[in-house]
């Protein structure tokens, strides 16, 4: 067992955040053809996945809990109109980032930018005389969305928490920059390999300011990273912190649910990532007591929202995994630090399994009466 220092645990708060989504989708079908005089039905429309801004998978997942879409079926010739129109496309809006691919990993499009959009599923042909004029049904079939991700943790701190300090006393290997094409500030990635190779990663984030929510100091690109990251690894400097002469100064507390807010402000899924709190700089005097008073703080958090500013009161307050102490000049609680990482990434990925499961039982079960039903039909 992992002996970690502060552990909160619960159990409700994690594995919300939807980083993939299997959606079901079919084309519409074509129209009739008119066999009297030749015409052609239109064709059904098409399903597309698009790119859209400030859309996250769980918002569609909770949109169509069914997760089914189907474009229109084409309109039928008639006498009136020998050639009848498509039928209407059906668009899944989805976020920007994700790639898109068959059940059995063929990639349909990978949707970098906003507006890109792919096919996903093609409407029927319209009937015609080709096809004695009976129509084709769309194709239809299971779809991904996978969210792509830069890393399994973020850092995320305001600036001199020690964010830098901590992945070099964490990352054996010297922080690589990420191959990272969303924006063109890019965050370091560092490598964390662990005694049974596992390896793990690591991004550090510039840091985040008061406002980054309201795009002060690129917070909206700074934001964007941490979407892509599993969990949030928040960093605090145990004395607090004071940005310049003209801000107040800020306790670990109060940094601890600026930071929140600053995340709630600006997508409030963010805090549905499982989330660390690594308290930093344990090797200043009297960090001890500060550590002390920070736990208790934490512990119950409503209790000392008067030390915020108003509009800066998280609507909900986070509760961290695991709270861990630490030096990244000094290295202790490093090691720690390490087991409490992973400790929360394995556990998430048996969740993750867990959750897969269940869907396939779901899916095995749906399918089932339609087997009973062809039986007796026969
Ligand atoms: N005493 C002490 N100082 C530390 C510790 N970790 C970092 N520092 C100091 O804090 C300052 C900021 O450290 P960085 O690692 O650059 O902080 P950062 O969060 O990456 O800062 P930004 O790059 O501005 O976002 C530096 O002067 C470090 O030497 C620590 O554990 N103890
Ligand atoms: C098109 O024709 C088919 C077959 O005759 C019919 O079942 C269907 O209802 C028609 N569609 C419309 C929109 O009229």
């Amino acid at each position: 067992m992992l002996k970690c220092f502060g552990l909160f645990l619960v159990r409700l708060c994690y594995g919300k955040f939807v980083d993939n989504l299997r959606l079901f989708v079919r084309g519409g079908s074509g129209g009739m053809g008119l066999p009297r005089l030749g015409g052609r039905g239109g064709d059904g429309g098409d399903v597309w996945v698009v790119a859209t801004k400030d859309m996250t998978l769980k918002k569609i997942k909770d949109k169509y809990p069914e997760k089914r879409f189907t474009a229109e079926t084409g309109v039928n010739s008639s006498v009136r109109a020998l050639k009848g129109e498509k039928g209407k496309n059906a668009e899944i809006f989805a976020p920007v980032g994700i790639t898109v691919t068959t059940d059995d990993g063929r990639v349909l499009g990978e949707l970098n930018t906003e507006g890109v959009r792919v096919r996903v599923a093609k409407g029927g042909a319209g009937g015609s005389f080709h096809s004695r004029f009976e129509p084709t049904k769309g194709w239809s079939r299971h779809i991904r969305l996978d969210l792509k991700l830069i890393a399994d943790m973020g850092l995320v701190g305001f600036p001199n928490a020690g964010k830098s300090s901590l992945l070099t006393a964490i990352s054996n290997a010297k922080p690589e920059i990420a191959n990272y094409a969303f924006t063109t500030l890019r965050p370091e990635i560092g490598k964390v390999m662990y005694s049974d190779h596992k390896q793990i990663s690591i991004a550090d984030l510039p840091g985040l300011i008061e406002g980054a929510h309201m795009n002060k100091g690129m917070g909206h690109k700074f934001l964007k990273h941490v979407e892509r990251t599993k969990q949030l690894l928040f960093v605090v400097d145990v004395c607090g912190f004071q940005l310049a002469t003209s801000t107040p100064f800020r306790s670990a507390f109060v940094a601890v649910q600026l930071l929140t807010k600053e995340l709630e402000l600006y997508k409030k899924e963010l805090l549905l990532k499982p989330a660390l709190l690594v308290v930093n700089k344990m090797d200043l005097p009297e960090a001890d007591d500060k550590l002390e008073e920070l736990k208790e703080q934490l512990q119950n958090p409503g209790d000392f929202s008067a030390l915020l500013p108003d509009d800066m009161i998280p609507n909900r307050y986070l509760t961290f995994k695991h709270v861990v102490p630490v030096s990244a000049n000094t290295g202790f609680g490093v090691d720690l630090l390490k087991s409490c990482i992973r400790e929360s990434l394995d556990e998430e990925a048996v969740m993750a399994t867990k959750e897969d499961h269940k869907v396939r039982l779901k899916t095995l079960r749906l399918s089932l009466p339609v087997t009973e039903t062809q039986t007796m039909s026969v």
